[in-house]
């Protein structure tokens, strides 16, 4: 009897089977990665969360007082982190935290080649910074992997 078969070949169907499998692979590969990235991501916002906490703690010991800023529209973000990096930069014990950031995060995108950088999130979303006078502490948000403020991704130092 003779078939379409090649003696040694597969079928059309055997190739489809194999390029189904391949395909469905190369997906569960890519989502677990892509996975293991934004957890990467979370990690570096905690982390630096960490680090700006205890450079904010160091300035309250420096100038008896948080940097105020009472703002809450997130719309300002990139003001306020620019202002949170020009208040932690002002003090030694605070500037030396800062130095321990990863430098990806610290640019200037805003402002004049002159102006000071701001703090920016793993996603390149500006940090915000809010801090109202007679709060127990400063409020340090990330707008998360969406990049929008306000949604359920968001993550705070609080
Ligand atoms: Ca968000």
């Amino acid at each position: 009897m003779r078939t379409r078969r090649c003696k040694h070949g597969m079928s059309l169907v055997e190739i489809l089977i194999v390029v189904g499998v391949i395909a469905l692979l190369a997906t569960m590969v890519i989502s677990v990665a892509s996975r293991i990235d934004s957890q990467a991501k979370e990690k570096g916002v905690e982390s630096m969360f960490v680090l700006l906490d205890s450079a904010l703690q160091e300035y309250r010991q420096f100038m008896d007082r948080f940097p105020e800023q009472a703002e809450t529209d997130h719309a300002n973000a990139v003001n306020h982190s620019e202002y949170l990096y020009r208040e932690l930069q002002s003090i030694p014990g605070a500037q030396k935290i800062l130095q321990q950031i990863d430098r990806a995060s610290i640019e200037n995108k805003y402002g004049t080649a002159q102006s000071l950088p701001e703090i920016y999130d793993p996603w390149g979303t500006p940090l915000d910074y809010q801090y109202v006078v007679g709060n127990n502490f400063p409020r340090l948000v990330s707008a998360g992997p969406d990049k929008t403020f306000g949604t359920t991704d968001d993550m705070s130092n609080r």
